[in-house]
C-alpha cells in the first residue's frame, strides 16, 4: 500500500488553530495518536512563515514515517521538499501542479461534490478530500454536502484512491459518517481543540480501525 493508502486519519496542522510556537509540540500529539497523514495549512500567512513552520514539521514527519503534504503553494512544497501539497478545486489542473512540485510527490485535490470528486480520479490525483460533509468554521461559509453520496463516491472514487471525507467531522459526528459508508476522514479543529490532542487523535484512529 502506498503511503496514503495506509492512513485511516489525515491530520491537518492549521495555523488557524495552533500558533506557531506549538505547532511542533501539536504534530508530534498528532502523530504520536496515530494521524498517517499530516498537512499544513496556513491561509492568510505569509510564505516566510509557512517555509518556516514547514521546516519545522518535515523531520518530526519524516522521524514517524508520516507523509508531510503542503495545503496551496506547490513551488514552496517543492522548495522544502515536503511530500506532497493538496491544491483546491480553483487552483489549476494536476498537470500544472506537477509541473512546479516536480515528480515523486503526492499530489492530493479538494471536492466537494461526486463530480468533482470522479473528475479529480479521471485526471489522475493521488488522493482527493471529501466535503464539507457538515458546515465547519475552518471553512466557513460553505454548505455541508451531507452524507448521501459518501457510498457512491468511496465505491466509485475510493476503492482507486485514498478519499478523505472531510469537513465537520467530531467524534460526535464520526459514527455516522463511517456508517454512511466512510473509510478515512480528515478532522481538524475536534483534534486541535482537544484538551488532550493526542488521546482525541488516538480515539479517531481506533474508531477507524479496520476501514483501511
Ligand atoms: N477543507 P474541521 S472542509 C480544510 O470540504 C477543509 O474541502 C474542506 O475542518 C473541504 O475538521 C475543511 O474543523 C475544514 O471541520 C475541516
Amino acid at each position: 500500500m502506498s503511503p496514503l493508502a495506509n492512513a485511516s486519519l489525515y491530520a491537518i496542522l492549521d495555523l488557524g488553530y495552533v500558533s506557531e510556537a506549538d505547532a511542533a509540540a501539536v504534530t508530534k500529539s498528532l502523530l504520536g495518536g496515530g494521524a498517517g497523514l499530516l498537512q499544513l495549512r496556513a491561509k492568510g500567512h505569509d510564505l516566510s512563515t509557512i517555509e518556516r513552520v514547514a521546516r519545522q514539521l518535515l523531520p518530526i514527519c519524516r522521524a514517524a514515517k508520516v507523509p508531510f503534504i503542503l495545503n496551496d503553494h506547490p513551488a514552496l512544497a517543492a522548495l522544502v521538499d515536503a511530500d506532497g501539497v493538496h491544491i483546491g478545486q480553483d487552483d489549476g489542473t494536476l498537470a500544472e501542479a506537477r509541473e512546479i512540485v516536480g515528480p515523486g510527490k503526492w499530489i492530493g485535490r479538494s471536492t466537494h461534490s461526486l463530480e468533482q470528486a470522479r473528475a479529480a480520479l479521471a485526471e489522475g490525483f493521488d488522493c482527493i478530500g471529501f466535503g464539507p460533509l457538515f458546515p465547519t468554521p475552518t471553512k466557513a461559509g460553505r454548505p455541508g454536502i451531507g452524507l448521501d453520496a459518501v457510498a457512491t463516491m468511496e465505491r466509485e472514487v475510493g476503492s482507486k484512491i485514498p478519499a478523505f471525507c472531510i469537513g465537520g467531522i467530531t467524534p460526535a459526528t464520526l459514527p455516522q459518517v463511517i456508517a454512511a459508508g466512510a473509510r478515512r476522514v480528515v478532522v481538524v479543529s475536534a483534534l486541535l481543540k482537544a484538551a488532550d490532542i493526542q488521546s482525541a487523535t488516538r480515539e479517531v484512529v481506533e474508531t477507524l480501525s479496520g476501514n483501511v
